[in-house]
């Protein structure tokens, strides 16, 4: 049976306390981002998906964006090392939950750093931004892994937005979109499709045409339907204020079982 998982992490207590980069703080409460990652893992879970939830690590404010301590390529997983230090504690816990799992693991080494929000996998093609939180040598590292399984690894500069994945995102039929003034190299992604609001370049596939997408980008979402698309929008405001999106919150592990 064709089995769709994905990783998940609960928010932690520290939460408020995430990183910062490109927005001024604004108050997180902690209460309402339960529920809205609540909310999220049930649009999972009514669409299909099974999730596992990574042990927590609640010294770490920004454990709940998991995507970020992994990349996962068929059934091998890359543990990331993260670009900031306050993150480095994440990785124990995912490297657990992937062996679980069944994935031979490779890790990141210093003085690599990479960040599983800088890495777009389309098919075969594994885009990774380098940037804030990825190095040249996390790139490298990053592509001597998965290039031997047949993955073609294109690198990409990110200078304006935290990850390549805070950029762009793809459609289930590989288009890139992005929001335009947010994207550093869109001729590098081809076809390339600009969205009207910047979380409307976040989309996680739910499989079927079904795609997740953040409450804050109703006009990406009347785009995408106009497309024949099905999208499905949650709240995660709290997160948002934390410079997180749909994708980070999850790790899908299609891969797999597909
Ligand atoms: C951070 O700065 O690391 C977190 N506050 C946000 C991480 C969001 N992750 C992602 O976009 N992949």
């Amino acid at each position: 049976m064709h089995t769709k998982k994905a990783l998940i992490r609960r928010p932690g207590p520290r939460l408020a306390e995430g990183l910062l980069t490109h927005l001024e703080r604004t108050p997180v409460d902690v209460e309402l981002a339960l529920r809205q990652w609540e909310g999220y893992v049930a649009a999972l879970h009514a669409h299909g998906w099974q999730t596992l939830e990574v042990a927590p690590a609640d010294d770490c404010p920004d454990a709940v964006f998991v995507e970020d301590a992994v990349v996962v390529f068929r059934n091998v997983a890359l543990i990331a090392r993260p670009g900031a230090e306050t993150r480095r504690g994440e990785t124990a816990g995912m490297e657990e939950a992937v062996v679980r799992l069944g994935c031979s693991v490779n890790r990141v080494r210093e003085p690599g750093t990479l960040d599983g929000g800088d890495v777009l996998k389309i098919g075969d093609t594994i885009y990774v931004g380098r940037g804030g939180r990825t190095n040249a040598e996390g790139v490298r590292q990053l592509r001597a892994v998965f290039e031997p399984l047949g993955a073609r690894v294109v690198a990409v500069p990110v200078a304006k937005v935290l990850h390549l994945k805070s950029a762009v995102t793809a459609l289930p039929d590989g288009t890139v979109i992005g929001y335009d003034p947010l994207v550093d190299s869109p001729s590098l992604f081809a076809p390339f499709l600009p969205v009207p609001e910047e979380a409307g370049a976040h989309v996680v596939l739910l499989g079927g045409g079904k795609l997740l997408m953040a409450a804050s980008a109703p006009k990406s979402a009347e785009l995408f339907a106009d497309l024949g698309f099905d999208p499905v929008l949650v709240d995660i405001s709290e997160f948002e204020k934390l410079e997180g999106c749909v994708t980070c919150l999850s790790v899908r592990l299609r891969e797999l079982y597909g």
